[in-house]
């Protein structure tokens, strides 16, 4: 695959208005989540419930790119279609997760490195040829006291400028995901300062490795205060410093940034994405999309419930969000939107 092709799917990834779903929780963090709503925690559950979701009718209308895992990449509907071509056929681009998760690190108390540079020459060769045209690495950044460290902030960048090295050499378009996470008391100063350091620290990284940068997507967090923090900030406001930070520390020549939502509501998340494009989008180099995972799956896996009966339904409620996220790159979202959708369900 020549540069050219990875140049053109990153940009087919963010142009539509469209943007990623990510189905990619592994298969502890999937159980989890099926724990919490009740729902047996098998791989024929994790199978159903991934089949529910690729089936969604039009989803490619507002999705461009799904993320897939290793045990979902391998998968079939219950018809024998693999998931990698029920995607394609919808008009979506498969992708996978590659990193092996973000471990302890040694030496930093409290912090975390992500893992799976080991081997991964091999894995993305076979994650090509099984159809994947696109990865996703993430690593995640704490922020508390005394933290994030430098030791962790740049061992992390480099693992992510050698993972999407290695994607490129390999043909697929590298998602880079740096998570400064949202759990604390930290305020959204705090954050601003943080992300931006992770952000130019990674930039720096990834030119010294030699990464394209017309070829990759950036998966950052929003410059949000903490989940405790006292002082929570308005829409406009985080709109605001996050198209600040990016500005100040994103290269034009990256084609697009799709946000993680983090743990935000479905309903936060678009409004945010909604405010920055309302106020920035015809002033920015990049386009400002999506790539969440619970704010569009949420309200889905608890209409799903692992019933057979309410997939319809809980297809119908996965279609809204993905299609809210849609008009929120054209600044179009309202809380109408949310309300329409609560009177048809
Ligand atoms: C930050 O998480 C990513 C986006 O999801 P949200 O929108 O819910 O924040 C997501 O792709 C994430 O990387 C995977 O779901 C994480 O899976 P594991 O199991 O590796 O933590």
């Amino acid at each position: 695959m020549s540069l050219k092709e990875i140049i053109k799917t990153a940009k087919t990834l963010v142009a539509d208005d469209k943007g990623l779903l990510a189905i990619d929780e592994s298969t502890v963090t999937c159980n989890k989540r099926f724990a919490e709503s009740g729902i047996p925690q098998t791989e024929e559950f994790r199978r159903t419930y991934r089949e529910m979701i690729i089936t969604t009718p039009d989803l490619g209308k507002c999705i461009s790119g799904i993320i897939l895992y290793d045990e979902t990449i391998r998968q079939k509907k219950k018809d024998g279609t693999l998931f990698v071509k029920a995607i394609t056929d919808a008009g979506i681009i498969p992708g996978i997760k590659v990193d092996i998760g973000a471990k302890d690190m040694a030496g930093h108390r409290r912090e975390k490195i992500t893992e799976g540079l080991d081997g991964l020459r091999d894995r993305l060769r076979e994650y090509f040829q099984m159809g994947a045209r696109f990865a996703k690495w993430r690593a995640v950044i704490t922020i508390g006291n005394g933290i994030p460290s430098r030791g962790c902030i740049e061992a992390n960048a480099q693992a992510l400028a050698r993972y999407a090295a290695l994607c490129q050499e390999a043909g697929l378009v590298p998602i880079v995901e740096p998570e400064v996470l949202m759990n604390g008391e930290h305020t959204m100063e705090q954050c601003f300062e943080v992300t931006e350091e992770v952000l130019r620290t990674v930039f720096n990284q990834l030119y010294i490795q030699r990464v394209t940068l017309e070829g990759m997507i950036l998966k950052p967090n929003m410059v949000l205060p903490g989940l405790t923090c006292p002082k929570q900030e308005s829409v406009e406001a985080v709109a605001d410093v996050t198209v600040e930070c990016l500005l100040r520390a994103v290269p034009a020549a990256v084609p697009g940034i799709a946000f993680l939502s983090g743990g935000q509501s479905g309903e936060l998340a678009s409004a945010r994405l909604n405010a920055m494009n309302v106020r920035f989008k015809s002033l920015l180099p990049w386009a400002l999309a999506f790539s969440f995972a619970r704010a569009i799956q949420q309200p889905a896996l608890e209409i799903w419930h692992g019933e057979e009966a309410n997939v319809s339904a809980a297809q119908q409620a996965l279609y809204h969000r993905a299609s809210c996220n849609r008009v929120a790159r054209r600044g179009g979202y309202t809380s109408l939107m949310e309300k329409t959708q609560n009177d048809n369900m």
